[in-house]
């Protein structure tokens, strides 16, 4: 297709994201968190952080929000409706796909560089409704106007087979040379793979790599579980094995964690992430879906790495914690936890009347010190932008509301600067 340029385009986002943290510190007054009662640390908050509303969308349903490199520096997206950007130097709303009667985009997407030119695309299915039934796999390209253009990938299933969750994946690959593509988990229950063709704009091949065996299962991370340097998959309570060919080789699915899945606890928000510095992953989990949740650690036993892995609990009693990163937030060299809450979870729970953003400091086999970042505004999918050295970190989350049962809720995009004080 002519219109996909393999040119690197000159573009910094460096300079835009320090541009963008001086515009937020120039404009709006510092918001430092107090702790809350239970197990937060007693004394005062060791953060200096700023909050800034991107938008009050009244009743749009927005699923879920990415940032992704544009020409210009980065933008954050979100879809739901329809899909509208922000670009950090200027933070001004954009509609960049308008909305089509009857059609939802779903709550799985990722930004991703399709065409290889340094600029991201969006990647994200469309369907019917607010639910997105029968979907399609799109990629969205932005065109000379500034508006994304869709190509069509392929279906993806019919009636509610929404993917909840789609993330970029590449695999070097038998001979040389790599593959790239999406997973899209389906139903939650369906792991599949979408490789980019050499012209992307052509339909995308589709492999799948296995139905898990319980339904339920979501929240999808990417990294080297089994430690043979390939892409393995956790999803729900499985961790899939890639093979060496995931083009043609099976994967093996084991179960790492005991969330039992008819009560939707194994609806998960996954991380990977090195939490105890022995150079394995560990599995971060937090139960994204329902009230009175858990947090905690999954780790495997290196003597007995098919056995059921070990779990750590981090706090409990959070209130559908969709929201999930992993940074250290404090400069010690141990990977922290930031968890954020939603306002209204999917399924037939009260509201929440206070959602939080809480970090949970690594103290090594000390229990991890809670501090509370912000509340008062839901979050889902929470993104965090790409961190400089030194500099603070920068989270930023539309809340999903559920307007179907709560006619009153609004969505509001946010965003929330974070430094370390000491
Ligand atoms: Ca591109
Ligand atoms: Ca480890
Ligand atoms: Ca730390």
């Amino acid at each position: 297709m002519k219109t996909i340029s393999r040119r690197r385009r000159n573009f910094d986002p460096r300079g835009r994201i320090l541009a963008a943290f001086a515009l937020f510190g120039a404009g709006l007054a510092a918001t430092a968190a107090e702790p809350s009662k239970g197990p937060d640390a007693a004394t005062g908050s060791p953060f200096r952080i700023t909050h800034t509303l991107l938008a009050n969308l009244g009743g749009e349903h927005v699923a879920n929000a990415v940032h992704r490199r544009t020409a210009r520096g980065l933008s954050i997206v979100a879809w739901g409706d329809r899909i509208v950007e922000w670009p950090l130097n200027g933070l001004r709303l954009r509609e960049v796909v308008a909305p089509v009667e009857g059609q939802g985009y779903t709550n799985g997407g990722c930004a991703l560089d399709v065409t290889g030119d340094g600029i991201d695309e969006i990647v994200v299915a469309r369907g019917s409704g607010r639910w997105a039934h029968d979907p399609e796999l799109c990629w969205f390209q932005e065109n000379p106007a500034g508006q994304l253009t869709a190509h069509v990938i392929g279906p993806v299933g019919v009636g509610g087979s929404t993917p909840h969750d789609i993330i970029p994946i590449s695999f070097s690959v038998p001979g040389g040379g790599k593959i790239r593509g999406v997973v899209v988990v389906i139903g939650r229950r369906q792991v599949t793979w979408y490789q980019i063709p050499d012209d992307p704009a052509q339909p995308w091949t589709k492999h799948v790599i296995g139905q898990l065996p319980e339904n339920n299962q979501s929240g999808l991370v990417i990294g080297d579980v089994a430690g043979h340097g390939r892409a393995d998959l956790v999803c729900g309570m499985y961790w899939v094995e890639c093979p060496a060919d995931p083009r043609r080789e099976k994967w093996k699915v084991r179960r790492f964690g005991h969330w039992a899945a008819p009560t939707m606890n194994s609806m998960a928000k996954l991380q990977l992430g090195d939490m105890n510095g022995d150079g394995q992953l560990e599995i971060v989990a937090s139960q994204a879906e329902i009230p009175d949740s858990k947090l905690g650690i999954f780790s495997r036993d290196p003597k007995q790495p098919d056995g059921p892995w070990t779990f750590r609990e981090i706090d409990a009693g959070l209130y559908c914690p969709h929201s999930l990163t992993l940074t250290d937030l404090d400069g010690d060299g141990r990977t922290d936890i930031i968890v954020g809450e939603m306002t209204a979870g999917g399924w037939r729970f009260p509201l929440n009347p206070n959602p939080r953003i809480m970090a949970y400091l690594n103290r090594g086999s000390a229990p991890y010190e809670r501090r509370l970042l912000a509340q008062g505004s839901g979050v889902h999918e929470m993104g965090m932008l790409p961190r400089e050295r030194g500099g603070p970190v920068v989270l930023y989350a539309a809340d999903e509301t559920q307007t179907h049962k709560f006619p009153d809720m609004k969505t509001h995009v946010n965003l929330w600067t974070i430094w370390w004080k000491p």
